[in-house]
């Protein structure tokens, strides 16, 4: 059970507490973004083991939770006490059962005011987006409510070093063909007085271009050829008009419009040349993290 915390003496205490009554047995652990309160002192009080993060960022402290900590199932949940412990169990209990790699609480049955307008709309857009590239029907993919096992947790590689860390895990997990299930859950407000550490506009931008930047290294076909098939279709509306004029008076009249048609469509054969030799390269390496998988799998042969 991991709790990534950066100043949060307000809530910590009971977050931890919580966390001990419904999950008897499990480890809590705090992983500290090198806070200036009391977060590590009440942390430690409430009885959880306490770690400070390397570097910064809540994505730097989640990739080095999964480098550093050993355990069958990593259970992550803010520090804000917005997220029920009550449901910690049914977040888990797919993985336990083996019906999936991941589990995500999606914040379905929110308190009034737990979710500003503007993330409310700015999670749609954000989730709406990964469902459109990845071809999902995610309802929240932002949820810092989350459990993974250990085999995907061992298996992913994460470049974020701040929120856009759930929409990475998230895509490398689809990516790499894990299961993802969706449990919805309750979400409440931040207590007051407490403070988020989310840029609403800065981070919901990384976060979007993060996207961006997975479903061309993913999907590069379709990012690659959506691009080529509308310049394509420009260019080859706007060549019509001219070839029609050259059959018609056996000349070429509409200058610009020729050079652009001609622009457009060079421009989308060379925009599908990429996409063709990024997909390639792409299921190369695919089949290269396959056979090094299987390689290190292999038992060794005893003489
Ligand atoms: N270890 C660590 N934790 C962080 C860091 N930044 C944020 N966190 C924690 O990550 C969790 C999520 O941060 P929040 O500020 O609640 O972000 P949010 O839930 O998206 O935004 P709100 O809706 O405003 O609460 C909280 O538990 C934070 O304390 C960091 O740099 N390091
Ligand atoms: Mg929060």
């Amino acid at each position: 059970m991991i709790i990534p915390a950066l100043n949060e003496e307000e809530t910590i205490s009971k977050v931890v507490r919580d966390f001990k009554r419904e999950m008897k047995g499990a480890e809590i652990i705090v992983y500290d973004g090198n806070s200036t309160d009391a977060t590590r002192r009440k942390a430690k009080a409430a009885g959880a083991k306490v770690f400070v993060q390397k570097g910064r960022g809540k994505g730097t402290a989640m990739r080095e939770v999964l480098e550093n900590i050993d355990t069958d199932i990593y259970l992550f949940v803010d520090a804000d006490d917005t997220y029920p412990a009550e449901r910690a169990k049914d977040i888990i209990a797919p993985i336990l059962n083996g019906e999936s790699d991941m589990v995500v609480g999606t914040r379905a049955y929110r308190e009034r005011g737990a979710m500003s307008a503007l993330h409310v709309v700015g999670n749609r857009i954000i989730t709406g987006t990964i469902n459109l590239c990845f071809g999902m029907r995610f309802k929240d993919v932002l949820s810092g409510y989350r459990a993974l096992s250990k085999e995907v947790a061992k298996d992913l590689y994460l470049a974020s070093s701040g929120f856009e860390v759930e929409t990475e895990l998230t895509i490398n997990t689809l990516i790499k063909k894990y299961r993802i299930v969706e449990i919805p859950t309750e979400y409440r407000c931040r207590p007051k007085g407490s403070a988020s550490k989310l840029g609403s506009f800065a981070d919901g931008y990384i976060i979007f271009f993060t996207i961006l930047s997975l479903f061309r290294d993913y999907r590069p076909l379709l990012f690659f050829g959506t691009m080529a098939a509308t310049l394509f279709t420009a260019g080859g509306i706007i060549g019509l008009a001219v070839v029609i004029e050259w059959l018609q008076t056996g000349l070429v009249l509409r200058i610009p419009s020729a050079i652009l048609s001609t622009l457009f469509i060079l421009t989308a054969i060379q925009l599908a040349s990429v996409g063709m030799s990024m997909d390639m390269m792409k299921n190369n390496m695919t089949r290269l993290n396959y056979e090094i998988k299987k390689a290190n799998k292999k038992k060794p042969i005893k003489p």
